[in-house]
């Protein structure tokens, strides 16, 4: 196995929440003052999603705050696109800031913001930086030519949903948008693919963790797989693993909110060449679990098929 999941998973559940709450799934972390910051997502029993934040000395034991981070804006611009709540958190570090991706979501659809924290102790939104229908927005770290650059996942009725990237000056407006990554016919990820955790930074290229799905009988299965994006321009594809990374097999992957889901918001590069991967067990808690990040790498060239 490529991901050693961490014997002691699932490592957030509702029960660890002092709020009441659902689920706790599909989180965003990264590394902050040397201690970890995880944004969770949770239901709340309305069915509507908050985001809570929980800290951690090793990334592995998580302490949930007495009060949630974010929840639907009351007022303002915001408060119209986020009636059904706030999802799927991702966060990058840049230019001596935290940038939070989420999903918002209202009578409208589905569309991206973008808040920004200096500390994760207050936290500011920023922009709605994409129109409905768009879900999955992971930002890279880094600048490209003074341009930010994001993978995003805009929804069709025609094409399976599939990975796009989108550039921008200043954060706020967002262009020359490209589909650089289908699905792949009759493979684990057919139905659908969707960004994952934000992308890291190697000597081979950017790597990207996504998400597949998989239409079956018995319902979707969410699974997770590896891309490589060059290092200077991300919108090319320099490999595409052919086989996922990791699939629903454990019981709390396999039943829960929503069965047979592994989905990822997050990943924290160690300095020792390890990675420890975060995702959502079937939409109700949250699980860890380490890769070398030289193997990801090696996954994506030696069986590699086209991206598009
Ligand atoms: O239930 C599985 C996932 O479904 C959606 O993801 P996607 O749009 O990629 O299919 C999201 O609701 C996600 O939060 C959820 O984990």
């Amino acid at each position: 196995m490529i991901i050693t999941r961490y014997q002691n998973n699932p490592i957030l559940t509702r029960n660890d929440v002092p709020y009441p709450v659902a689920t706790v799934h599909n989180a965003g972390v990264v590394k902050c003052d040397d201690r970890y910051i995880m944004i969770f997502r949770a239901h709340k029993r309305n069915g509507r999603s908050i985001l809570g934040k929980a800290v951690s000395d090793d990334g592995f034991h998580f302490q949930v705050d007495k009060e949630p981070f974010m929840v639907p804006a009351t007022a303002g611009l915001f408060k119209d696109y986020e009636e059904y709540g706030v999802e799927d958190p991702r966060i990058i570090f840049l230019d001596g800031e935290y940038l939070i991706t989420y999903s918002a979501y209202s009578r409208h659809g589905v569309r991206i913001g973008l808040a920004k924290t200096r500390d994760f102790k207050s936290v500011k939104r920023f922009s709605l930086i994409t129109e409905a229908d768009y879900r999955n927005v992971v930002i890279f770290p880094e600048k490209f030519n003074g341009l930010y650059a994001r993978l995003d996942r805009p929804h069709s009725e025609i094409s399976p949903w599939s990975i796009w990237i989108s550039w921008s000056p200043d954060l706020k407006y967002w262009g020359e948008s490209k589909i650089i990554m289908k699905p792949v016919q009759y493979h684990w990820d057919e139905m659908k693919i969707g960004p994952g955790a934000p992308p890291i930074k190697t000597t081979r290229g950017w790597l990207h963790i996504y998400h597949g799905v998989f239409p079956t009988m018995d319902g979707s299965v969410y699974r997770l797989g590896v891309a490589l994006h060059d290092l200077g321009d991300p919108s090319k594809i320099i490999a595409v693993g052919d086989e996922w990374i990791l699939q629903p097999e454990y019981d709390y992957e396999l039943t829960g909110y929503v069965h047979n889901v592994v989905f990822t918001c997050g990943a924290v590069p160690e300095e020792d060449g390890s990675i420890k991967i975060y995702w959502g067990g079937a939409d109700s808690v949250m699980c860890v679990g380490t890769a070398i990040i030289e193997d990801l790498v090696d996954h994506c060239l030696n069986s590699t098929r086209s991206s598009l």
